[in-house]
């Protein structure tokens, strides 16, 4: 295919309700949304950095930069076979896998499209519909969360992962296990723990959790593998893991006996899958993170999660939850806690371009 232009959003979306993780409050999601051209065709995908380095170390003021002046015109204007012959180009830059993901993500729904094929189908997915959970952000007191949780599980949601921060841990996640039953229940505490809180983790092992999502520090794999020894329940993580290299260590290491696989951190759906088969290779499962993405981001994580090896919820909820509008017209709406895969071409998704002009903050078109 060869590449004719791209063209370049910053994009700012309401969140219905703000969102409260251990390293601060969205409000609104703002995100890069990339669209690819060629041949009267056109792929689209949008980058998980934030304008802020507080979940890892990229932003969109630095994306932006390097996908406008290096990465796309170093790609426009070429003719590119398949994703891995377009990435081998690319294979020179080190790191920056959030606004690499980005370029490589629609050039996979742009791919897809010229197949006619779904994204699911032209990955390897071996499902048609995928098992979903909530994410619930940190709330103003322990009832509003058991409250949310329970809400949550009425509508069928297949686990409910709870943000944590120390002092936000142990009784409220104590509230929430005893009014949901069996309901899996996870925390995710975006790194904001270390080994001198040993205290409150052991506390946490005591919980009946499924796993523990990212209790350390963002880029240590090792003191998780020394958290991993003394607790019985799984660590999972997120922040640590950009490639299948990283997942491979820290699965000989150790450090987690799951990983969250987040196509947009990672450096696209090849990096995503790599991940997905090392993981599998250990026996360990995976299962489908979130960055709040919009309809863009959503329908290429609910693709990828149709891989075998997916076999726990993943983060893909409703949007719904998330936004009184989406930017396409398509619903990505749940029901019984599982999330139907979009049967078009690509990622079967379609911008809905009067709506995003509205929400677009900036604008420019990239050619060769
Ligand atoms: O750590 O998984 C995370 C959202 C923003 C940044 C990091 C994370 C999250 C979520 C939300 O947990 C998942 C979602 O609903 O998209
Ligand atoms: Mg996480």
């Amino acid at each position: 295919m060869r590449l004719d232009r791209a063209e370049l959003r910053l994009v700012s979306l309401p969140l219905l309700k703000p969102f409260r993780t251990s390293f601060g409050v969205m409000t609104d999601k703002t995100f890069v949304l990339l669209r690819l051209f060629s041949e009267g065709l056109e792929g689209a995908a949008e980058g998980v950095m934030d304008v802020r380095p507080e979940f890892r170390e990229e932003t969109i003021g630095g994306a932006l930069s390097l996908l406008q002046d290096t990465v796309l015109p170093s790609v426009l204007g070429q003719d590119w076979a398949n994703p891995e012959q377009l990435m081998r180009h690319l294979s020179g830059i080190r790191g920056n896998r959030m606004a690499l993901a980005t370029l490589e993500m629609a050039f996979w729904d742009l791919w897809a499209r010229s197949l006619n094929l779904p994204l699911s189908t032209v990955l390897g997915g071996v499902r048609s519909e995928v098992a979903v959970g909530v994410s619930l952000g940190i709330q103003a007191s322990i009832e509003a969360t058991v409250q949310s949780a329970v809400q949550h599980a009425e509508q069928g949601y297949r686990r409910i992962k709870l943000k944590i921060e120390p002092g936000w841990d142990v009784a409220m996640v104590r509230a929430v296990k005893a009014a949901l039953g069996d309901l899996p229940v996870t925390v995710d505490a975006n790194a904001s723990y270390s080994l001198g809180q040993i205290n409150t983790l052991r506390a946490l092992d005591t919980l009946g959790l499924d796993y523990i999502e990212q209790p350390l520090a963002w880029n240590d794999m090792r003191d998780h593998a020394k958290l991993q020894a003394l607790m019985h329940t799984p660590l999972c993580l997120d922040e640590c893991i950009t490639s299948a290299q990283d997942a491979r260590k820290a699965l000989e290491m150790g450090a987690c006996r799951l990983v969250n696989i987040k196509v947009g951190r990672v450096g696209g759906h090849l990096e995503a899958r790599r991940i997905h088969d090392v993981a599998a290779a250990f026996s360990a499962p995976v299962w489908c993170g979130g960055m709040l993405e919009s309809g863009v981001g959503r329908a290429h994580n609910i693709h990828l999660a149709t891989l075998e090896n997916f076999t726990k919820p993943g983060d893909t909820s409703s949007s719904s939850r998330y936004w009184a509008r989406d930017i396409i017209q398509e619903p990505l709406e749940t029901s019984g806690g599982m999330m139907p895969v979009p049967t078009g071409a690509g990622t079967g998704v379609t911008l809905d371009l009067p709506f995003l002009d509205t929400v677009t903050r900036t604008r420019v078109d990239v050619t060769s």
